[in-house]
């Protein structure tokens, strides 16, 4: 395999978000996120862990982005954070957050790289979550505002824009589990955010396309093969059930299918929050779409989950490879998530907008030898690449990510980076992982 194959207009890239990466939580203006305040209450994360430092992007772009310019990765994707920009999250501007943003914008153009930004990548403003962030919905004029001026002020130099960053996994994490910012359970609170945020998704998408009439406008989803444990009836209808959460749930909406309801009765109670209006509202024809996986689950029957009545097969009871995260390594997932996707929905266009994988990393005479991810890369890109010779229109493949950072409730213990940085002196040491992706891509450009 090369990366030839895949075209000369395929964009290889990288994604990053600014609560994992940039610090600087509480500088020049910004204000605070749900995260800055859930990092604060303890048992909540790995350790107690906090990004407000982290690796430093908000210092470190200059050099973050030569890198990407050594690696030869011409196409970045990073997160806007609303708190930098609006730090009560409406109202008044705050200049040295757009001025980031737009010196990053610049770097990343200067050395011939197309940045990709994410409007949402969870950090909602703590001053929104106050009045029921997620759950309130007054959050589709909030999340307006807060897309227009970005589009406003850095639509010219920006051409690929996604609104939401994995919707189900914020609401579902934070609003459901409570394992996440901001730590809500409960099927109403998780109900109301999803649909405020399939609202916000469509909504967003119609304010960048009316001030970026020129961009392509994408979103992205979390998407996961899902299979039944048996080859039983209990155990398909539970896996469609999950299917339907974790791949129908968001996207259906955006395409005038609404709320995927027969799969899963539950999700029937989202009517409560639903207006007269709002099935034409939820749609918006995106250019693109963008699909993030990393694994399958294996699904079956269970009386005892509330709901659902399915639960997982832990890939260590089924003795499967495993990475840090302990999610299954299951190369033939993103092809079967694209070509399900692709013929489900007969998409124009996908971007694989992340893929990637935690190890434990081993330094080597001062390297880091990371085969196991990189055999993880190449093995995932090259089911990439049998999907788009079936005729999957994928135009795009990011790795999630560049420099190891803050993997939410798991802190800084899942390294995912191509580049490996030192918490305490803040030195990159580009991975054998991350040498090989440029040298792979490099080939074509
Ligand atoms: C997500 C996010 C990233 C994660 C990555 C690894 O998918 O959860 O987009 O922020 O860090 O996926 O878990």
């Amino acid at each position: 395999m090369q990366a030839k194959d895949f075209g000369d207009s395929f964009h290889w890239g990288v994604s990053s978000a600014a609560y994992q990466t940039e610090g600087a939580h509480n500088l020049d203006g910004k204000g605070l996120s749900i995260w800055d305040d859930f990092v604060r209450q303890k048992g909540k994360v790995y350790q107690n862990q906090h990004a407000n430092v982290s690796c430093d992007f908000y210092h470190r772009y200059p050099e973050d982005i030569a890198i990407l310019k050594t690696l030869g990765i011409k196409h970045f994707r990073f997160s806007i954070s609303w708190s930098r920009i609006f730090p009560a999250g409406i109202g008044k501007v705050n200049q040295k957050g757009l001025d980031f943003y737009k010196k990053v914008i610049e770097t990343c153009l200067a050395h011939d790289i197309t940045p990709w930004i994410t409007l949402y990548h969870w950090d909602l403003p703590l001053a929104l979550s106050k009045r029921g962030g997620w759950m309130n919905r007054d959050i589709i004029r909030w999340f307006g505002e807060y897309v227009d001026l970005c589009s406003r002020k850095l639509g010219d130099r920006v051409k690929y824009w996604m609104v939401l960053n994995e919707p189900l996994v914020f609401t579902g994490a934070g609003y459901f589990l409570g394992i996440h910012a901001p730590g809500k359970q409960g099927l109403l609170p998780f109900l109301s955010t999803v649909h405020h945020a399939a609202m916000c998704q469509a909504e967003g998408g119609r304010i960048l396309k009316s001030n970026c009439p020129d961009a392509e406008i994408g979103t992205t989803f979390s998407c996961t093969l899902v299979e039944p444990h048996q080859a039983v009836q209990r155990d398909i209808e539970a896996s469609k059930r999950t299917d339907a959460l974790l791949n129908r749930l968001f996207i259906e909406p955006s395409l005038g299918l609404g709320y995927p309801v027969d799969y899963f009765h539950a999700l029937r109670r989202i009517e409560k929050y639903m207006r007269a209006d709002d099935e034409v509202a939820l749609k918006f024809d995106f250019d693109f779409i963008g699909l993030q996986n990393y694994t399958r689950e294996i699904i079956r029957h269970s009386c005892f989950t509330p709901y659902i009545h399915a639960r997982p097969v832990g890939a260590e009871q089924r003795n499967v490879p495993t990475n840090l995260m302990k999610w299954e390594v299951y190369p033939e997932s993103i092809y079967q998530t694209l070509k399900l996707f692709y013929q489900r929905y007969s998409l124009d266009k996908i971007i694989i907008t992340e893929n990637g994988a935690a190890f434990d990393d081993a330094w080597h005479n001062g390297k880091i030898d990371d085969s196991q991810r990189q055999l993880y890369l190449k093995q995932y890109i090259a089911q990439c690449l049998r999907a788009k010779q079936e005729g999957v229109p994928l135009a795009g493949y990011f790795v999630w990510t560049l420099t190891d950072n803050f993997e939410w409730a798991e802190g800084y213990k899942p390294p995912f980076g191509l580049v490996h940085v030192d918490l305490t002196t803040q030195k990159r040491t580009i991975k054998e992982s991350g040498q090989w992706y440029g040298r792979f891509i490099r080939k074509v450009q």
